[in-house]
Protein backbone atom coordinates (compact mmCIF):
# COMPACT_ATOMS: atom_id res chain seq x y z
CA UNK A 1 0.00 0.00 0.00
CA UNK A 2 1.37 3.63 -0.79
CA UNK A 3 2.41 5.54 2.18
CA UNK A 4 1.14 8.23 2.12
CA UNK A 5 1.80 12.25 4.00
CA UNK A 6 0.23 15.42 3.98
CA UNK A 7 1.78 18.96 5.32
CA UNK A 8 -0.80 20.99 6.88
CA UNK A 9 0.32 24.38 7.89
CA UNK A 10 -0.24 26.17 11.24
CA UNK A 11 1.29 29.99 10.55
CA UNK A 12 0.50 30.44 14.68
CA UNK A 13 2.86 32.62 16.57
CA UNK A 14 0.72 34.53 18.99
CA UNK A 15 2.21 31.73 21.87
CA UNK A 16 5.48 32.83 21.25
CA UNK A 17 6.87 36.27 22.67
CA UNK A 18 8.97 37.52 19.41
CA UNK A 19 7.19 36.98 15.99
CA UNK A 20 8.79 35.02 12.77
CA UNK A 21 7.16 31.47 13.41
CA UNK A 22 4.16 32.25 11.32
CA UNK A 23 6.68 32.61 7.99
CA UNK A 24 7.33 28.77 9.46
CA UNK A 25 5.60 26.81 6.96
CA UNK A 26 6.40 28.77 3.85
CA UNK A 27 10.11 28.23 4.82
CA UNK A 28 9.68 24.38 4.88
CA UNK A 29 7.95 24.38 1.65
CA UNK A 30 11.07 26.79 0.15
CA UNK A 31 13.53 24.40 2.05
CA UNK A 32 11.86 21.67 -0.39
CA UNK A 33 10.09 19.46 2.14
CA UNK A 34 7.14 18.27 -0.23
CA UNK A 35 10.17 17.36 -3.01
CA UNK A 36 11.94 15.97 -0.86
CA UNK A 37 9.26 13.26 0.70
CA UNK A 38 7.81 12.89 -2.89
CA UNK A 39 11.19 11.42 -3.77
CA UNK A 40 11.62 9.47 -0.73
CA UNK A 41 8.56 7.23 -2.48
CA UNK A 42 5.85 9.18 -0.35
CA UNK A 43 2.40 10.18 -1.80
CA UNK A 44 2.51 13.77 -0.27
CA UNK A 45 -0.54 16.37 -0.35
CA UNK A 46 -0.08 19.22 0.91
CA UNK A 47 -3.28 20.59 2.31
CA UNK A 48 -1.77 24.53 2.60
CA UNK A 49 -2.43 26.87 5.73
CA UNK A 50 -5.16 26.96 7.84
CA UNK A 51 -6.27 30.55 9.35
CA UNK A 52 -8.56 31.76 11.99
CA UNK A 53 -10.90 34.90 11.82
CA UNK A 54 -9.75 37.88 13.97
CA UNK A 55 -10.49 36.96 17.57
CA UNK A 56 -12.37 39.46 20.21
CA UNK A 57 -9.76 40.06 22.94
CA UNK A 58 -10.15 37.02 26.31
CA UNK A 59 -9.08 38.54 29.62
CA UNK A 60 -8.04 36.30 32.48
CA UNK A 61 -6.96 36.50 35.86
CA UNK A 62 -3.18 35.82 35.29
CA UNK A 63 -2.80 39.27 33.81
CA UNK A 64 0.93 38.09 32.20
CA UNK A 65 -1.35 35.56 29.40
CA UNK A 66 -1.26 37.76 26.05
CA UNK A 67 -3.33 36.44 22.70
CA UNK A 68 -5.76 33.61 25.12
CA UNK A 69 -8.29 33.76 22.41
CA UNK A 70 -6.06 33.42 19.16
CA UNK A 71 -4.43 30.14 21.20
CA UNK A 72 -8.03 29.04 21.67
CA UNK A 73 -8.81 29.06 18.07
CA UNK A 74 -6.26 27.99 16.41
CA UNK A 75 -6.27 24.69 19.40
CA UNK A 76 -10.17 23.60 18.34
CA UNK A 77 -9.24 24.29 14.54
CA UNK A 78 -5.96 22.83 15.19
CA UNK A 79 -7.63 19.50 16.69
CA UNK A 80 -10.39 19.00 14.23
CA UNK A 81 -8.32 19.28 11.26
CA UNK A 82 -5.29 16.83 12.71
CA UNK A 83 -8.00 14.21 13.70
CA UNK A 84 -8.98 14.14 9.99
CA UNK A 85 -5.67 14.25 8.73
CA UNK A 86 -4.29 10.82 11.11
CA UNK A 87 -7.82 9.31 9.70
CA UNK A 88 -6.79 9.70 6.20
CA UNK A 89 -3.05 9.65 5.96
CA UNK A 90 -0.19 7.12 7.09
CA UNK A 91 1.50 10.12 8.85
CA UNK A 92 0.68 13.83 8.57
CA UNK A 93 2.90 16.64 9.54
CA UNK A 94 1.65 19.45 11.20
CA UNK A 95 4.11 22.67 10.55
CA UNK A 96 4.28 25.51 13.06
CA UNK A 97 4.27 27.96 13.76
CA UNK A 98 4.79 28.08 17.46
CA UNK A 99 4.22 24.92 20.15
CA UNK A 100 0.90 26.33 21.39
CA UNK A 101 -0.02 24.10 18.59
CA UNK A 102 0.28 20.70 20.00
CA UNK A 103 -2.39 21.39 22.16
CA UNK A 104 -4.14 21.37 19.03
CA UNK A 105 -2.70 18.93 17.21
CA UNK A 106 -2.09 16.17 20.35
CA UNK A 107 -5.87 16.44 21.23
CA UNK A 108 -6.76 15.87 17.45
CA UNK A 109 -4.59 12.25 17.02
CA UNK A 110 -5.82 11.63 20.63
CA UNK A 111 -9.16 11.53 19.11
CA UNK A 112 -8.54 9.39 16.05
CA UNK A 113 -6.44 6.84 18.52
CA UNK A 114 -9.58 6.69 20.95
CA UNK A 115 -11.38 5.64 17.81
CA UNK A 116 -9.15 2.91 17.00
CA UNK A 117 -9.28 2.26 20.64
CA UNK A 118 -5.16 2.10 20.82
CA UNK A 119 -3.37 4.10 23.54
CA UNK A 120 -1.10 7.25 21.99
CA UNK A 121 2.31 8.16 22.78
CA UNK A 122 4.10 11.21 22.59
CA UNK A 123 8.00 11.84 22.17
CA UNK A 124 8.26 15.54 22.82
CA UNK A 125 11.90 16.45 21.97
CA UNK A 126 12.09 20.05 23.31
CA UNK A 127 14.45 22.23 25.20
CA UNK A 128 11.23 22.66 27.32
CA UNK A 129 8.89 20.28 29.10
CA UNK A 130 5.76 23.08 28.28
CA UNK A 131 4.35 21.83 31.41
CA UNK A 132 2.68 25.84 32.47
CA UNK A 133 -0.71 25.72 33.74
CA UNK A 134 -2.48 28.75 32.68
CA UNK A 135 -2.06 30.02 36.46
CA UNK A 136 1.52 29.43 36.31
CA UNK A 137 2.88 30.31 33.07
CA UNK A 138 4.81 33.77 34.22
CA UNK A 139 5.94 34.94 30.83
CA UNK A 140 2.34 34.80 29.60
CA UNK A 141 3.84 33.12 26.23
CA UNK A 142 1.28 30.14 25.71
CA UNK A 143 3.72 27.79 24.05
CA UNK A 144 5.20 26.95 27.43
CA UNK A 145 1.94 25.02 27.92
CA UNK A 146 0.65 22.32 25.21
CA UNK A 147 2.13 19.60 27.02
CA UNK A 148 -0.19 20.33 30.71
CA UNK A 149 -3.58 20.56 28.26
CA UNK A 150 -2.47 17.54 26.25
CA UNK A 151 -2.04 15.42 29.59
CA UNK A 152 -5.44 17.41 31.43
CA UNK A 153 -2.94 18.43 34.43
CA UNK A 154 -5.18 21.53 36.02
CA UNK A 155 -8.05 23.84 34.69
CA UNK A 156 -7.59 24.65 31.08
CA UNK A 157 -10.55 26.56 30.15
CA UNK A 158 -11.17 28.58 27.84
CA UNK A 159 -8.98 26.38 26.34
CA UNK A 160 -11.60 23.75 24.33
CA UNK A 161 -12.40 20.91 26.44
CA UNK A 162 -9.82 18.28 25.93
CA UNK A 163 -11.89 15.31 25.33
CA UNK A 164 -8.77 12.56 25.15
CA UNK A 165 -6.22 12.94 27.98
CA UNK A 166 -2.97 11.58 27.36
CA UNK A 167 -1.57 9.11 29.92
CA UNK A 168 1.56 11.24 31.03
CA UNK A 169 3.28 7.40 31.39
CA UNK A 170 2.77 7.70 27.28
CA UNK A 171 5.03 10.52 27.38
CA UNK A 172 8.54 10.39 26.83
CA UNK A 173 10.74 13.88 26.73
CA UNK A 174 14.19 14.23 25.49
CA UNK A 175 16.26 16.88 25.61
CA UNK A 176 15.16 19.33 28.13
CA UNK A 177 17.24 21.35 29.65
CA UNK A 178 15.22 24.56 30.77
CA UNK A 179 12.43 23.68 33.69
CA UNK A 180 10.65 26.26 35.63
CA UNK A 181 9.99 25.22 38.82
CA UNK A 182 6.46 24.91 38.78
CA UNK A 183 7.10 22.58 35.54
CA UNK A 184 9.42 20.64 37.93
CA UNK A 185 6.23 19.90 40.47
CA UNK A 186 4.53 18.79 37.70
CA UNK A 187 7.05 16.52 36.72
CA UNK A 188 7.16 15.07 40.32
CA UNK A 189 3.66 14.63 40.69
CA UNK A 190 2.59 12.77 37.31
CA UNK A 191 6.08 10.89 36.89
CA UNK A 192 6.52 11.95 33.20
CA UNK A 193 9.81 10.40 31.58
CA UNK A 194 12.40 13.30 31.18
CA UNK A 195 15.46 12.61 29.61
CA UNK A 196 17.69 15.74 29.74
CA UNK A 197 20.91 16.37 28.52
CA UNK A 198 22.27 14.92 30.97
CA UNK A 199 20.95 11.58 30.80
CA UNK A 200 21.36 11.61 26.90
CA UNK A 201 25.23 12.61 27.93
CA UNK A 202 25.53 9.68 30.07
CA UNK A 203 23.71 7.21 28.04
CA UNK A 204 23.21 8.09 24.31
CA UNK A 205 20.20 8.76 22.68
CA UNK A 206 19.21 5.30 21.64
CA UNK A 207 19.20 3.28 25.27
CA UNK A 208 16.19 6.08 26.41
CA UNK A 209 14.44 5.76 22.67
CA UNK A 210 14.46 2.23 22.20
CA UNK A 211 13.13 1.33 25.44
CA UNK A 212 10.65 3.69 24.79
CA UNK A 213 9.91 2.15 21.42
CA UNK A 214 9.97 -0.85 22.89
CA UNK A 215 6.88 -0.07 25.23
CA UNK A 216 4.97 1.84 22.21
CA UNK A 217 5.19 -1.52 20.29
CA UNK A 218 4.27 -4.00 23.21
CA UNK A 219 1.12 -1.51 23.65
CA UNK A 220 0.38 -1.51 20.05
CA UNK A 221 0.45 1.97 20.44
CA UNK A 222 0.06 5.36 18.15
CA UNK A 223 3.33 7.22 17.83
CA UNK A 224 3.21 11.07 17.55
CA UNK A 225 6.33 12.92 17.28
CA UNK A 226 6.44 16.46 18.61
CA UNK A 227 9.72 18.53 17.64
CA UNK A 228 10.36 21.92 18.85
CA UNK A 229 13.52 23.18 17.06
CA UNK A 230 14.93 24.35 20.35
CA UNK A 231 15.77 21.17 20.99
CA UNK A 232 18.83 21.13 18.61
CA UNK A 233 21.85 23.06 19.61
CA UNK A 234 21.64 26.59 18.79
CA UNK A 235 25.05 26.54 16.78
CA UNK A 236 23.17 24.45 14.05
CA UNK A 237 19.78 25.59 14.43
CA UNK A 238 19.69 29.10 15.25
CA UNK A 239 16.29 29.82 13.92
CA UNK A 240 14.56 29.80 17.09
CA UNK A 241 13.23 32.43 19.11
CA UNK A 242 13.97 30.94 23.15
CA UNK A 243 17.40 29.53 22.44
CA UNK A 244 18.78 27.17 25.46
CA UNK A 245 22.62 26.43 24.82
CA UNK A 246 23.51 22.62 25.30
CA UNK A 247 21.69 21.21 22.92
CA UNK A 248 21.17 17.93 20.41
CA UNK A 249 24.12 17.45 17.70
CA UNK A 250 23.69 17.08 13.97
CA UNK A 251 24.25 13.11 14.61
CA UNK A 252 22.25 12.59 17.88
CA UNK A 253 19.48 14.37 16.07
CA UNK A 254 19.45 12.38 12.71
CA UNK A 255 19.90 9.29 14.42
CA UNK A 256 17.03 9.65 16.29
CA UNK A 257 14.79 10.40 13.37
CA UNK A 258 16.75 7.41 11.89
CA UNK A 259 15.71 4.86 14.25
CA UNK A 260 11.97 6.33 14.49
CA UNK A 261 11.67 6.01 10.92
CA UNK A 262 13.28 1.95 11.20
CA UNK A 263 10.30 1.57 14.03
CA UNK A 264 7.56 2.26 11.65
CA UNK A 265 5.91 3.32 14.60
CA UNK A 266 5.54 7.51 14.21
CA UNK A 267 2.02 7.77 13.32
CA UNK A 268 2.25 11.77 13.40
CA UNK A 269 4.34 14.39 13.39
CA UNK A 270 4.59 18.52 14.64
CA UNK A 271 7.86 20.46 13.47
CA UNK A 272 7.35 23.45 15.43
CA UNK A 273 8.88 27.06 16.35
CA UNK A 274 10.84 27.41 13.46
CA UNK A 275 11.53 31.23 13.20
CA UNK A 276 12.65 32.06 9.55
CA UNK A 277 13.13 35.60 10.62
CA UNK A 278 16.40 34.58 12.81
CA UNK A 279 17.45 31.89 10.51
CA UNK A 280 21.12 32.11 8.40
CA UNK A 281 20.51 31.83 4.92
CA UNK A 282 18.37 29.09 5.42
CA UNK A 283 20.12 26.56 7.53
CA UNK A 284 17.87 25.70 10.00
CA UNK A 285 15.34 25.26 7.28
CA UNK A 286 17.05 22.67 5.41
CA UNK A 287 18.35 21.15 8.53
CA UNK A 288 14.87 20.62 9.95
CA UNK A 289 13.71 19.25 6.23
CA UNK A 290 16.76 17.02 6.57
CA UNK A 291 15.90 15.67 9.59
CA UNK A 292 12.21 14.96 8.39
CA UNK A 293 13.99 13.16 5.02
CA UNK A 294 15.41 10.73 7.79
CA UNK A 295 12.52 9.92 9.41
CA UNK A 296 10.54 9.09 6.48
CA UNK A 297 13.21 6.86 5.64
CA UNK A 298 16.02 8.49 3.64
CA UNK A 299 19.20 6.67 4.81
CA UNK A 300 22.84 7.37 3.64
CA UNK A 301 23.01 4.61 1.87
CA UNK A 302 20.33 5.43 -0.98
CA UNK A 303 21.94 8.59 -1.80
CA UNK A 304 25.15 6.70 -2.91
CA UNK A 305 23.79 4.86 -4.29
CA UNK A 306 21.56 7.85 -6.47
CA UNK A 307 25.35 9.49 -6.98
CA UNK A 308 27.25 6.09 -8.55
B1 LIG B 1 8.67 26.22 23.87
C1 LIG B 1 9.39 29.22 29.42
F1 LIG B 1 10.15 30.67 31.08
N1 LIG B 1 9.28 28.03 30.25
O1 LIG B 1 7.13 29.51 30.07
C2 LIG B 1 8.08 30.00 29.47
F2 LIG B 1 11.64 29.43 30.11
O2 LIG B 1 7.56 25.81 23.05
C3 LIG B 1 9.80 28.89 28.05
O3 LIG B 1 9.27 24.98 24.40
C4 LIG B 1 8.73 28.27 27.19
O4 LIG B 1 9.69 26.89 23.06
C5 LIG B 1 9.25 27.72 25.89
O5 LIG B 1 8.03 31.08 28.87
C6 LIG B 1 8.16 27.19 25.05
C7 LIG B 1 10.51 30.10 29.98
MN1 LIG C 1 8.23 23.63 23.05
MN1 LIG D 1 11.24 24.69 23.51
MN1 LIG E 1 10.65 27.88 21.59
Amino acid sequence: MMKTTCILGAPIQTGASQPGCVMGPQSLRTAGLPQILTELGWQVEDRGDLSIPSQAPQSYPNPAIHDLAETCAWIGLLSRHAYEAARDFTLPIFIGGDHSMSAGTIAGVARRAAELGRPLFVLWLDAHPDLHRLDTTTSGNLHGTPMAYACGLGDFLPYPPNAHPLDPRHVCMMGIRSVDRAEAARILETGIEVNDMRVLDETGVLAPLKAFLARVEAANGLLHVSFDVDFLDPGIAPAVGTTVPGGATFREAHLIMETLGDSGLVRSLDLVELNPFLDERGRTARLISDLTASLFGRRVLDRMTRSL
